[in-house]
This record gives C-alpha cells, sequence and structure tokens, in this order.
C-alpha cells in the first residue's frame, strides 16, 4: 500500500504493503518484487511483504449457487483485517490474487471508499441464488453493495456490505449474465477512457480510490493465463493509461489484481506475458511513466 495522504504527488518512494493470497511467492510476486520495490531497479518504494494463510474448511457445502461459502468467507474476513491494518498504517495496499472474490475483503477492510473502479470484463454481481457457474469470483459485487441485501452465507457472518451502486464504475465491461441484468447499475460504465470516468465530483471530494483490477478486462492475446477469457477487451495502451491517470490523482488507495492463474497457461510463455502485461499496468498505477522520470533508474 501507498501513502496516499503525505506524498508528493508525483513521488516514486511510495511506501507499499503487499498482500498475497498465495501460498508462498510466486511468479507475479516474484516480478512484482523486481519491478517495484528494488531500490536499484525499481520504483524504489518501501513496501512492507505481507503472505496470508488460509483455512480450507472440511464439508464446506455450496449455500444454494456459492461453492465454498466458508472457505472463502473466513478468508475474507481475514484479508478484510489485513487490509484494515494497512490502511491505519496510511499505506496504500496492493493486493495480489488469487480470485476476484478476495475484492469482497479487500474493499471491506478498505471500508469508507469511493469509487470503486471495477476493472473486468464482467460485472461479478451474481448472487448465491442467480449464479449459474457457483463460482463465488462471479458474485463479490453483490456481495457488498448495500442495495442487494445478501444475507445469510455461511463464513460471511462478519460482513457489512459498504457500497453503494453509485459508488462503482465498470471499466472493461463486455460480458454480463441474463440475470445479472436486473441488478447490473445501467449508469456505472464508463462513457470514454478518460478520468471522466472517474465523476469531478467524487475526484473533488478527494476519496481514496480502490481499483479492483481483474486481468480478463483487458483483451484476451494480454492476459492468456486466466479463467473466463471475453474478446474485445481494453488494450493494454489503454489499461496503462487508466493506470497513469488514476496514480495522477493521488487517490489511489488500494489495489486488487485478480484472476492471474499460472496454471491456465498453455506455455510459460503465456504465463509470464500474463504476468508481464499485469505488473506492467501496477506499475503505472504506482507511478512509473512512460516517458520516464530522471528519478527512476528503470
Ligand atoms: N459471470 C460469470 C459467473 O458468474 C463469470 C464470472 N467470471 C469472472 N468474473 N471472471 O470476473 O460465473
Ligand atoms: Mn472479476
Ligand atoms: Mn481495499
Ligand atoms: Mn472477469
Amino acid at each position: 500500500t501507498v501513502d496516499s495522504t503525505s506524498r508528493p504527488a508525483q513521488s516514486i518512494s511510495e511506501h507499499l504493503i503487499f498482500v498475497s493470497l498465495n501460498q508462498g511467492r510466486n511468479t507475479i510476486s516474484a516480478w512484482l518484487s523486481e519491478c517495484v520495490w528494488n531500490e536499484k531497479t525499481g520504483l524504489g518504494c518501501d513496501v512492507k511483504d505481507r503472505e496470508l494463510k488460509f483455512d480450507i474448511i472440511p464439508n464446506d457445502h455450496p449455500y444454494h449457487n456459492a461453492k465454498n461459502p466458508r472457505t472463502v468467507g473466513r478468508a475474507n474476513e481475514k484479508l478484510a483485517s489485513a487490509v484494515e491494518e494497512v490502511k491505519k498504517d496510511g499505506r496504500t495496499c496492493l493486493v495480489v490474487g488469487g480470485d476476484h472474490s478476495l475484492a469482497i475483503g479487500s474493499i471491506s477492510g478498505h471500508a469508507k471508499t469511493e469509487p470503486v473502479i471495477w476493472f473486468d470484463a464482467h460485472a461479478d454481481i451474481n448472487t448465491p441464488l442467480t449464479s449459474l457457474s457457483g463460482n463465488m469470483h462471479g458474485q463479490p459485487v453483490a456481495f457488498l453493495l448495500k442495495e442487494l441485501k445478501v444475507s445469510g452465507v455461511p463464513g460471511f457472518e462478519w460482513l457489512k456490505p459498504c457500497l453503494s451502486a453509485e459508488d462503482i464504475v465498470y471499466i472493461g465491461l463486455r460480458d454480463v449474465d441474463d440475470a445479472e441484468q436486473p441488478t447490473f447499475p445501467k449508469d456505472r460504465q464508463e462513457q470514454t477512457l478518460s478520468l471522466n470516468i472517474i465523476s469531478p465530483q467524487k475526484i473533488n471530494k478527494k476519496k481514496p480510490i480502490h481499483l479492483s483490477f481483474d486481468v480478463d478486462g483487458l483483451d484476451p492475446p494480454l492476459t492468456p493465463a486466466t479463467g473466463t477469457p471475453v474478446p474485445g477487451g481494453v488494450t493494454l495502451r489503454e489499461g496503462i493509461y487508466v493506470a497513469e491517470q488514476l496514480y495522477k490523482t493521488g487517490l489511489l488507495s488500494a489495489v486488487d489484481t485478480v484472476e492471474i492463474n499460472p496454471r491456465l497457461g498453455k506455455t510459460q510463455e503465456e504465463v509470464d506475458s500474463t504476468v508481464n502485461t499485469a505488473v506492467s499496468i501496477i506499475l503505472s498505477g504506482f507511478g512509473k511513466a512512460r516517458e520516464g522520470s530522471h528519478s527512476c533508474s528503470y
């Protein structure tokens, strides 16, 4: 996480806390430490690295169409506390997943944040009653929305929905399930790829921004190692532009990086290109400028 209150806007000396949902360091966290935190070759960010370990709850039967609710619920409870600690410490939080169900804990722990930029091909607003896949990564927005009142899900007794539909801005959206239509906030999709994606009113309020970055929001050839690719996505240039603009607001307070699944890459090259793409967007969100910076040797 990065200190967004005391740092100068263009500073590359950020304070970062890294929360990984993976058991042990993986490809993306190894890369990130080189590119983001390494003082000589990277952005020189001050990093506090945290690894969270989660329990697999036995006999975790589905709740309607939500699979593994107790395991996912408890993991998110733990993540929410970790993110809350990071924010109390005045740092910016970068969560590396893992699938998008982690946004439930990440955004809850980052409470009172708005807007949330939901960068994704999908709306992720299914509920345990509407989901056809049963995957909880297709449901986090529904769990977070006050309007939807999802309740009674085992493992989520701790959760208090903290977002309103008007706090969410979707970027890259192009695959909304029929069952998601009635609940999808229709006016929430960006019209153009400019910072108007965030209403000027919200920026004026200087509220911290949460970027929930699902790599499948990008065009599939950029991120082949992901579970549910959808053609016609955001280009790398557009993705980097969005991240740069968010950095320039000085308000980017937490970032989720989700749906990178190295096991789904057909070759090592596919895994590497997925990770490289995600890393380049994260770096832009944390201040790497395409035009370079004299104080940055990267
Ligand atoms: N909408 C589908 C579902 O609910 C797909 C969700 N998959 C995602 N979401 N990767 O971002 O299962
Ligand atoms: Mn998603
Ligand atoms: Mn958060
Ligand atoms: Mn998605």
